[in-house]
């Protein structure tokens, strides 16, 4: 491929790297970024990691951590505009538009650096000199382990790195369950663990670090937030400011709700609504046949994958909810085409 040819070629002398990924980092965003970032150290760059935003603390635990600046914050504004500044190369991860990176996308748009992007969105705007991407993948941190394979630094890869790129694959799979959980997936985990990825550990770092409060907001959430169309198939959350700011809910503490929508039996599609500073925020979830990416594009300006997707609505939350129950009626016979259910 010579396309990884010359990128290969790019690394081969002293680079001064950013790295960056998309505003409210998930497990595939840092886990991507900081395993990349910790292999380019290791081939003797100088790598800035850059965050948008804050991030979930259950993800602290990754190599490199104590080093990312969030740019939201003031007192890491400085120094991240001065790493973009002198930058040779930016490495834009798991994101396919400039817009998911907030004010730093313009500045990304305006670098004369060498601009690679990985990732595993739909549709990828074309801002990059070299682009590895595809929708097959089913998390970037798969992609980024192919291409260090490609580059022919597998030996590289330690446990430390194995360990970033296991939990971006881990929650992008839903913990290996969604439809994107692939032969290759399991052949690139298997080797991760292999080099000493702990699964459990990854896990239970993950996955078991509810707060009190957060598991009490899901009881809510559950009891008293979930609204369910059965004969729509659709099963939806709507959580407002105020039960936001009852819980004490901090970033990450609303991830993975939306899964107990689509937990439901005969439930197809599912959506969270939950109203932030800027407008309604919304995750969409489907069974494998439900093109949910299509319907966030259409309606709520959104987009990401066929069955995980997210959009935005500046509407109030009653209208949004309003307007989102008769959009899933009037596409109904779209939406579940694909699905083995009645639709009348
Ligand atoms: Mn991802």
């Amino acid at each position: 491929m010579e396309a990884v040819a010359s990128f290969k070629k790019e690394l081969s002398s002293p680079k001064k790297i950013f790295i960056t990924t998309h505003v409210k980092p998930d497990a595939d965003a840092l886990g991507s970024s900081l395993g990349l970032a910790n292999y380019l150290i290791k081939k003797g760059h100088e790598v800035t990691v850059v965050t948008p935003t804050d991030y979930p603390s259950f993800l602290t635990w990754m190599k490199g951590n104590d080093s990312v600046l969030d740019f939201s914050r003031e007192d890491h504004q400085k120094k991240a505009t001065q790493a973009l500044d002198e930058a040779d190369m930016i490495f834009c991860l798991d994101f396919s538009s400039l817009k998911r990176v907030n004010d730093l996308g313009e500045m990304i748009r305006q670098s004369d650096a060498y601009t690679v992007n990985i990732d595993h969105h739909q549709d990828p705007e074309d801002f990059a000199d070299f682009r590895y991407w595809s929708t097959q993948a089913a998390a970037t941190c798969e992609l980024i382990y192919e291409l260090i394979v490609k580059i022919g630094d597998k030996n590289l890869i330690d446990k430390d790195i194995a360990e970033c790129l296991y939990a971006g694959i881990m929650t992008d799979t839903g913990g290996f369950r969604h439809p994107n959980t692939t032969k290759n997936v399991h052949l690139v985990v298997a080797e991760l663990i292999e080099i000493g990825a702990n699964a459990s550990q990854i896990a239970n770092w993950i996955y078991d670090s509810n707060s009190v409060n957060r598991l009490k907001f899901i009881g809510f959430a559950i009891s008293r937030r979930l609204v369910v169309l059965e004969d729509l198939h659709t099963a939806y959350f709507t959580i407002s400011k105020k039960d936001l700011k009852k819980y004490q809910s901090r970033t990450g503490d609303t991830e993975g709700l939306v899964n107990y929508a689509l937990s439901l039996d005969g439930i197809k599609l599912a959506a969270l609504f939950s109203e932030r500073e800027d407008g309604i925020k919304i995750s969409f979830r489907s069974s494998s046949d439900v093109a949910v990416n299509k319907f966030a594009a259409s309606y709520f300006n959104g987009g990401g994958h066929k069955n995980a997707a997210g959009g935005k609505s500046d509407q109030n939350l009653k209208e949004t909810i309003e307007r989102f129950e008769s959009l899933v009626e009037e596409n109904q016979e779209e939406l579940f085409a694909g699905e083995s259910v009645s639709v009348e």
